[in-house]
């Protein structure tokens, strides 16, 4: 198995499993990795996901010696691409949280599936690299959309041309990821976020997620009217209802997660 679940009461926790290629991509992680999120998407118990590497390192992308290069033929990376834009979407579109736990490097499209996802943590040793110009390619599995928005425009710039490790801390201090904590403390202090959230506002969470996304595109005032919205629906799940009781009360919530 190229990919490790751990299935507990209210959350999941993925580990991609191919420590001796530092997790890289190849076509059976890909379709075993999209697999095991669509299992947790379809799964009402499930609230959460906790994203991670074994070994190492967290992923060094696609996985190069998986790929037919050819002198003479023309290479066409589209369907690869398909593979990597599907798991994207797949992450962003989740309706739960999903925290990524780096725990080692991250590297290509390996940095920009951490980037994906809604909570990044990582290991003070971890580094992330934007390694696709060393082979002479662009950012993709949305680098090129992360990075300026994450980090800016010239950051985003000197990371995609000059290929360099960004330490995890540094990550942290740009704004890359939530953040670097000391490796011994990774496993933990991931564990104990996600089993927080898996007994959160889930649908809250999934309007959050929708939310700020569409915002990258949006006016203020097509903002502002999807937040209406969006708060609409969070205000008739039974979270809210349990939420504001609660608050009133002085106790702490015991949400469902459900509609
Ligand atoms: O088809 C397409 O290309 C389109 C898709 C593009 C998406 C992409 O992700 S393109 C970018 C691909 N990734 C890379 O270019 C990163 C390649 N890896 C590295 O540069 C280095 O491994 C790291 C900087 C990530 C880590 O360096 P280091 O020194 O800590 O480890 P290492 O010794 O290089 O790697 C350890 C082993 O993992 C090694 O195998 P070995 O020699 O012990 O048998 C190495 O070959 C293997 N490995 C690491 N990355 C990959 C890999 N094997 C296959 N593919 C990899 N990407």
């Amino acid at each position: 198995m190229t990919i490790l679940v751990e299935t507990r009461p209210n959350y999941r926790v993925i580990t991609l499993n191919r420590p001796d290629r530092l997790n890289s991509l190849n076509t059976q992680m890909h379709e075993e990795l999209m697999w095991e999120l669509d299992a947790a998407e379809t799964d009402e118990e499930c609230r959460a996901i906790l994203l991670t590497g074994a070994g190492r390192g967290f992923c060094a992308g696609q996985d190069l010696q998986d790929v037919q290069v050819t002198d003479g033929e023309v290479p066409d990376l589209r369907a690869v691409l398909e593979r990597y834009n599907a798991l994207v979407r797949r992450l962003r579109g989740l309706r739960m949280p999903v925290v990524c736990a780096v725990n080692g490097v991250a590297a290509g499209a390996g940095a920009n599936l951490a980037f994906a996802c809604d909570i990044v943590l990582a290991a003070q040793s971890a580094n992330f690299i934007q390694a696709f110009s060393r082979i002479g390619l662009i950012p993709d599995c949305g680098g090129t959309w992360f990075l300026p928005r994450l980090a800016g425009s010239a950051r985003a710039r000197a990371l995609a041309i000059l290929a360099e490790p960004l330490p995890a801390e540094r990550a942290a201090e740009w704004g890359l990821i939530w953040r670097a904590v000391e490796d011994d403390k990774l496993g933990e202090e991931a564990l104990s976020l996600v089993a927080r959230l898996a007994e959160g506002a889930t649908v809250g969470y999934a309007l959050i997620k929708q939310a700020l996304d569409a915002s990258e595109a949006n006016s203020l005032d097509a903002q502002l009217d999807l937040e209406r919205d969006l708060q609409q629906e969070a205000a008739e799940t039974p979270d809210y209802a349990e939420g504001v009781r609660a608050f009133v009360e002085k106790r702490a919530p015991k949400f469902t997660g459900r509609r």
